[in-house]
């Protein structure tokens, strides 16, 4: 056998490994999360969240490729890990993210909010799953939210990419959420990168023991030359952005 059939052989044989690899993905188990109740103060400090479980989100199971993202391009949990947690009081959801990144850029150069450091919540709020949104000629609909937030000094905030496609950084929606969602955010450095806490009130969901929302949840990483790196919760190798079917469930629970 030549050289170069060899060759083929082992591509061809690599291609049907990662098409399998992608398979078993998708096939995995979708996760989920019960988020106690809990009175939480959105302000950098993370004392109010002990005791509460955290979602780790670590390792190359987790890493999603595609938009010039490649396996190379990652060196490790301590280039780009995370946790989340999650809590709920009243009329409010809260996260935490405790984000390992050895290099924070701040203030953020790129010129769309998720190809910076940042934190990604994808949300279908009515727990519908199929697409996120629906789109009519040059209308918009959010079927489900996709919302960003950045590590920046002060912290960057979008959350409704049918007010503002594809998020500009120059377009942050901070006031937006501040007001429609009675948003805040708390962004804290710490000595492996950085966390965040972020509460808000989703539009239009009354929250209760037992309500239940699609979630998925990633953390997108630049080192100083784009975005290189991104890791998701669920670990699927699907288009996030666009689909709700492969989330994991966020349960709202008593503590
Ligand atoms: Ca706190
Ligand atoms: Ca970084």
């Amino acid at each position: 056998m030549t050289r170069r059939a060899i060759s083929a052989i082992c591509v061809l044989f690599m291609a049907a490994t990662c098409e399998n690899e992608a398979a078993n993905r998708i096939d995995k188990a979708r996760p989920s999360y019960d988020a106690v109740r809990r009175q939480i103060v959105v302000d950098g400090n993370a004392d109010d969240w002990r005791g509460v479980k955290k979602a780790i989100v670590a390792g190359k199971d987790h890493l999603w490729f595609g938009q010039g993202m490649t396996p190379d391009k990652w060196h490790g949990n301590r280039d780009l890990s995370y946790s989340w947690r999650a809590a709920w009081f009243e009329d409010k959801v809260y996260f935490l993210f405790e984000v390992t990144d050895d290099k924070l850029v701040d203030p953020p150069t790129q010129p769309n909010s998720f190809l910076n450091d940042c934190i990604e919540i994808l949300l279908d709020h009515k727990n519908r799953g199929g697409k996120r949104y629906v789109e009519d000629g040059d209308e918009k609909t959010l079927r489900g939210f996709e919302m960003h937030f950045l590590p920046s000094s002060p912290p960057l905030v979008f959350v409704d990419d049918s007010l503002s496609p594809m998020y500009p950084i120059k377009k942050p929606q901070n006031g937006l959420f501040e007001k429609d969602w009675s948003g805040e955010v708390k962004a804290k450095k710490t000595p492996a990168g950085y966390l965040m806490e972020i509460g808000f009130s989703v539009p239009g969901v009354k929250l209760q023991k037992g309500t239940v929302m699609g979630i998925d949840t990633d953390v997108c990483d630049d080192d100083g030359e784009g975005r290189k790196s991104l890791q998701i919760w669920t670990g699927k190798q699907v288009d996030f952005w666009v689909t709700m079917d492969h989330y994991g469930k966020l349960r709202l629970v008593e503590e």
